[in-house]
């Protein structure tokens, strides 16, 4: 299936510890997409371990998202780039993904590599400490989306509330200026009732903590999201 279709994924911190269980269970959900990616202590060890696990049994599409080039490594489907548009830091911005670009591209040539807009919007969220965002207004989130779209041309928006449940009323504002670019939503998401009222106005949702809070709960989503 073509990412633009995707509905649903699951995110794994490769820094946090699953069982093998659950991850079948995560893995066979039904989910569009697995995605590998953390803030912190992600290592080489740590995601070539949880690719290998994947891989081992399931043919779910694996994504690194890449935080830290040092833990770049082939053999994943796709790779997500995030630039985080709200940082104050150009580095994070645009600086970080150039030299992994001059670095790695290579190693990438055969698989599919999107950036992605990121917009952060918990000043709790660790990526937003890490990488010094400035918390916007609505308006100015619709600006970052336009900008997403008509001036970088960027395939993916991402509204990332990361560890709290976002305000859906700015995401489906945000919504409304996207007409290419998909708009992906992570953050908080631990129920269906939840995925759902996400999933009315993104193109995609993410999960990733409730995985290891409520993992059975999390599972739920996927339905929540894609019917029966
Ligand atoms: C994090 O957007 C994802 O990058 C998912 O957020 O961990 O809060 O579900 P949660």
């Amino acid at each position: 299936m073509n990412i633009n279709e995707w509905k649903h994924m699951f995110k794994l911190d490769p820094a946090k510890e699953i069982s093998d269980e659950d991850l079948d269970k995560v893995c066979e959900s039904r989910t569009d997409a697995i995605i590998v990616g953390g803030t912190d202590n992600v290592t080489l060890d740590g995601v070539l371990d949880l690719l290998s696990r994947i891989r081992r049994a399931h043919t779910v599409p694996v994504v690194l998202e890449i935080s830290d080039e040092e833990a770049l490594t082939p053999g994943f489907d796709y790779y997500f780039v995030p630039m985080v548009l709200n940082s104050k830091e150009k580095k994070y911005v645009m600086d970080i993904q150039q030299k992994a670009i001059k670095e790695y591209i290579d190693m990438m040539e055969y698989s599919e590599v999107y950036f992605e807009g990121y917009c952060i919007l918990n000043p709790e969220a660790k990526a937003f400490q890490h990488t010094n965002c400035e918390l916007p207004e609505t308006d100015d989130v619709k600006a970052y989306a336009y900008m997403a779209e008509n001036v970088f041309h960027l395939p993916i928006f991402y509204v990332e509330y990361s560890g709290t449940y976002g305000d859906p009323e700015l995401v489906s504002e945000v919504k409304a200026e996207l007409n290419k670019t998909k708009l992906f939503y992570g953050g908080g998401i631990e129920t269906s009732e939840q995925a759902k009222e996400m999933k009315e106005h993104a193109d995609a949702i993410i999960v990733g903590n409730s995985i290891y809070t409520n993992l059975k709960q999390a599972l739920k989503t996927v339905d929540a999201v894609k019917g029966e």
